[in-house]
């Protein structure tokens, strides 16, 4: 019962947000605040910090947290009606004391579940009813998963619709060293250019400029990796077939107030999503989207770690 407690502890985080800190036995962390259910820490056994989250970030309502893993829902960007990336992120979220049962191997890890759901007020902008629960949780080898379940309660009879992203900012060493991989010769709307549909070229994708593209249709599994601090982050996503990629690069880091102008060098947004193909659900129906990240210590040039075969592997 002791090692349980210490695994999961509820505390205050900025401005007194309440915030959960998970701790798996080896030493590897994570941190998840109920404003937002957003994860605002990833920390491998080493104790190193494996998201950003900008020194300028604002933990101050209503605006959505800058790093870590906001939560887009019910509107993945300007995609829908609503406002930027839906509301999820900007929403206060309960501890789940009564979960639904889980796939049985993730008990005993360090975890919380976490539910949203709508306010009268989100009512009046989004007539929908509807549970959305959030499990995160720490794997034994420091592994981070996000299980998302979302149910259309609605009692009128009435499906919903909705598009989705796992916002997840990176830390990286260099942006101009880093490359994505698993993404080659896919197609992607370019959002710089009205959405416009284009083919990726064969190479992995490297950044020397603002880059904002919709990956469509993309593998289960793309790595990251950043050559300088010899880390490979693996992402395996499910019921997410998207994968949104960013780096807002210099100008737009000046133009955003809670991002610092230089910050854009240490920063990558890799984004497990369900976009093209909005979700419907009927009233009783529930749609799942999970993505798990991993933190492999690398050296590429060391041929240690193929990207080719951590894609293509288990
Ligand atoms: O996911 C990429 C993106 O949609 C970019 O277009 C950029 O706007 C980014 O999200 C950040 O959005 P935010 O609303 O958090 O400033």
């Amino acid at each position: 019962m002791s090692s349980e407690r210490v695994l999961v502890e509820l505390s205050k985080g900025v401005n007194g947000l309440d915030k959960i800190i998970l701790r798996e036995t080896r030493g590897s962390s994570a941190e998840v605040y109920l404003y937002g259910g957003h994860v605002t820490s990833w920390k491998n056994d080493h104790g190193e910090e494996l998201l950003f989250v900008s020194s300028k970030a604002l933990f101050k309502p209503p605006k959505a947290i800058r790093g870590g893993i906001p939560i887009c829902f019910p509107q993945f960007s300007n995609h829908g009606p609503l406002e930027q990336h839906g509301f999820a992120r900007n929403r206060f979220w309960s501890i789940d004391t009564d979960p639904p049962a889980f796939p049985t191997n993730s008990s005993g890890k360090a975890h919380i579940n976490l539910i949203l759901r709508p306010s009268e007020e989100d009512m009046k902008i989004w007539p929908h009813s509807y549970e959305f629960r959030l499990r995160v949780a720490l794997g034994p080898g420091g592994d981070l998963m996000l299980t998302s379940r979302i149910r259309n309660t609605n009692t009128d009879g009435k499906p919903f619709t909705f598009t989705f992203a796992y916002h997840t900012y990176f830390s990286v060493s260099d942006i101009s060293e880093v490359r994505v991989e698993g993404l080659e010769t896919l197609d992607y709307l370019d959002n710089l250019q009205n959405k416009e549909r284009f083919t990726e070229q064969g190479d992995a994708i490297t950044f020397e400029t603002e880059l904002d593209k919709i990956y469509l249709s993309t593998p289960t599994k793309i790595a990251i990796l950043d050559h300088e601090k010899k880390r490979t982050f693996v992402i395996r996503k499910d019921g997410l077939p998207d994968a949104v990629v960013w780096n807002p690069w210099d100008k737009k880091a000046k133009a955003m107030a809670d991002f610092g102008d230089d910050e854009y060098k240490h920063m990558l947004c890799v984004e497990a999503a369900a976009i093209e193909k909005p979700i419907t659900l009927k009233p009783g129906e529930e749609w799942r989207g999970r993505q798990e990240l991993s933190a492999v210590p690398s050296s590429y040039c060391s041929g240690q770690l193929d990207p080719q075969k951590v894609l293509l592997g288990s």
